[in-house]
């Protein structure tokens, strides 16, 4: 059952789509106070689980620290860190009571999970307009069923999609791209997409190819194509400003650009220099952008990457001003500088809350200042592409995912995890953040396998690249100046051919659960406790994840470690992809058990009763033969195959 409750006039965020009759004002947990502020505020009990939040940091149980929803472009995710690229207010308390709560809000809103006092948790935001749905239910996960059912159908790409992407900021001109193609097709390591950075265009602007990189970009396309290799082009939030580029141009007469208080266009600097940001919470503006994709769309393009969308601003007009200022009185030589004043000054101008608080959106004739509906910029960046899709190619899948996002883009998107490190423990904040974005919606994901800031290692890429096989989005992304990691510039290739084979050889089933969670607004990736609610061991569990209705996987995250312990909540049977092709079986009790996994082995475990198709590896995904197609686990299981032919 859901009861939605309403405070002052809450801004339309069409995160929920269904229509629910308003209950009142006091909900049936917790305690809410309004008066400069909003705060809910509820009293855990001493063994309840908090789930939820989406894109967020630290545990898959979120108790214990604080978090804010406040998109943020912020490439160092330590744990310290409270705010990443999305905002997903949903959480799950599971425990003493057992219910869920959604915060429709825009702007920041702030959840402490016991961080301020252990069994206390407090959701508070400055605004005092808002809209929270509270949810009862048999367990986490119909509660979980039932907030999807109302926030609506998770967003399905097509079928290559759930191949294997390389990735790598610093791609420029048509030999880099034939150099990743030919570093994949010669090696025979499976590839479906090579993605485009910001280099492809032409002095950073949006929709426009380098003609001196790609002479013939339609014919690349093509090219590309026939080798069953798709190009996925970045699209950046803001529009150079450019006399003579037309986006510009266009934006500026139409009035389609977010402005300051005084009605002109507001300018934010960021990779093309000064910019202006569509107002993509303005519908007409929305569509006029959307509308933009057709230009590589009509050469051929089928898929995109929607980046710095929180939006990331490197600094504004008027902040660079301000420090300018600021800094002039010690720009003498014989002046004292107080500690640290001229970095911190610097640093501070970029994504400064003070400039979210300098512009506006137009949304049906009213100014909105951008701080109050902050976290649904990257959403309608989206939502601008993907209702643009519908009216150019009606029906057609086209493969998208954002960077920053809020509840209500899992139906026009998917998003990928952002500027991760190559680091052992975001390894396991990868696993950590499936389920809980699962929870709000968000399907196709997956995150820069290999790490993109910092120096990756041989054995980290394998061993991310192992958990890769299981997510829908399986990309190896790298930044600028790091070490190349594209998989054939390591040695023994034929380890990254395997693993990065087993994708293939398990595509059937992945693309089957992830069909089967976006139409029964399922999650695809469960935590166990949300499987085995009974099971106190199962519950503790953070390193392992249930997999569709039928697998769980358990992969390696420490460095140099032969194996690991899994936890085993009922007899399972342990399916090993051994680097000669075979697949050893083998019947393990539940309970407590090492298991030995190989840098070049894919191990997953496979519950009683029940079994999953299996193909012969393939190159890409228009290989799969779907004739090599084998059931293992359980001889006597039935399996439920999804499948598509030419999405
Ligand atoms: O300020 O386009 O998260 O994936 O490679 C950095 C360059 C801008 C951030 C994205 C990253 C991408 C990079 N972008």
């Amino acid at each position: 059952m859901i009861q939605k409750y309403v405070y002052g006039t809450p801004f339309n965020t069409e995160s929920v789509i269904a229509d629910i009759p308003c209950a009142g004002q006091s909900p049936a947990y917790g305690r809410i106070s309004v008066g400069q502020n909003f705060c809910f505020s509820y009293q855990m009990g001493k063994k309840d689980r908090i789930y939820g939040l989406g894109e967020a940091n630290r545990g898959i149980n979120k108790r214990g620290y604080q978090y804010t929803s406040f998109c943020s472009d912020d490439p160092n995710h330590t744990e310290s860190k409270r705010s990443l690229y999305g905002a997903h207010n949903f959480i799950v308390i599971c425990g003493d009571n057992t219910f869920g709560l959604y915060f429709d809000y825009p702007s920041a809103i702030t959840f402490d999970i016991g961080y301020s006092s252990p069994d206390l948790l407090t959701v508070s935001c400055e605004g005092t307009d808002l809209t929270l749905y509270v949810i009862d239910g048999e367990s986490a996960l119909d509660i979980t069923k039932q907030f999807r059912e109302i926030i609506g159908r998770s967003y399905i790409p097509p079928k290559f999609a759930f191949g294997f992407g390389q990735s790598r900021w610093g791609y420029a001109d048509e030999s880099d791209f034939q150099k990743v193609a030919d570093g994949y097709r010669n090696n025979h390591i499976p590839l479906d997409m090579i993605y485009m950075d910001i280099d492809y265009m032409k002095d950073y602007k949006d929709f426009t190819v380098d003609s001196d990189k790609f002479p013939d970009f339609h014919a690349f396309v093509e090219e590309m194509k026939s080798k069953k290799i798709h190009l996925i082009p970045i699209i950046d939030a803001g529009v150079k400003i450019e006399k003579g580029y037309d986006v510009y141009e266009e934006g500026c007469e139409k009035g389609y650009f977010c402005k300051r208080a005084d009605g002109s266009d507001f300018v934010g600097a960021v990779w093309p220099g000064r910019t202006h940001f569509p107002d993509m919470i303005n519908p007409e503006a929305r569509a006029w952008f959307g509308q933009k994709y057709e230009r590589l769309i009509s050469e051929g393009i089928d898929g995109f990457w929607n980046d710095m969308n929180e939006p990331a601003i490197f600094y504004s007009d008027e902040g660079l001003a301000e420090v300018r200022k600021a800094l002039r009185p010690y720009m003498d030589d014989d002046v004292e500088i107080p500690n640290f004043l001229l970095g911190d000054k610097v640093d501070a101008l970029a994504n400064s809350p003070e400039d979210y608080k300098r512009f506006y959106h137009n949304v049906n004739g009213k100014m909105i200042r951008h701080d109050k509906v902050h976290n649904l910029y990257g959403f309608n960046m989206t939502r601008a592409a993907s209702e643009a899709f519908e009216k150019i190619a009606p029906g057609k899948r086209f493969l998208m995912f954002s960077r920053s996002s809020y509840i209500g883009m899992h139906r026009y998107g998917g998003i990928w995890m952002g500027d991760n490190h190559s680091w052992w423990s975001h390894l396991l904040l990868n696993l950590k953040m499936l389920p809980s974005l699962n929870m709000c919606g968000f399907l196709y994901t997956g995150a820069d396998l290999g790490g993109f800031g910092s120096d990756t290692t041989r054995d980290l890429l394998l061993r991310w690249l192992a958990l890769g096989v299981f997510t829908p989005l399986m990309r190896n992304h790298a930044a600028l100046g790091t070490r190349e990691q594209e998989c054939y510039q390591f040695e023994d290739v034929e380890d990254f051919r395997h693993v990065i084979g087993v994708r293939y050889r398990l595509l059937p089933y992945i693309y089957s659960e992830y069909l089967k969670a976006a139409l029964n607004n399922d999650m695809m990736f469960k935590p166990l406790a949300f499987e085995y609610p009974d099971d106190e061991m199962a519950c503790q569990v953070e390193d392992q994840l249930m997999l569709g209705n039928e697998i769980m996987i358990a992969p390696v995250y420490t460095q140099n470690a032969d194996g690991r312990y899994v936890y085993l909540p009922e007899d399972m049977a342990c399916i090993r992809f051994l680097p000669d092709g075979t697949i050893a079986k083998e019947t393990l009790h539940a309970g407590h058990h090492y298991i030995k996994i190989a840098l070049n082995e894919v191990v997953f475990f496979i519950r009683s009763g029940k079994c999953i198709p299996v193909v012969d590896a393939a190159e890409s995904v228009d290989d799969i033969q779907m004739d090599t197609l084998q059931y293992i686990g359980d001889p006597e299981g039935n399996y439920l195959l999804y499948d598509d032919k030419n999405l």
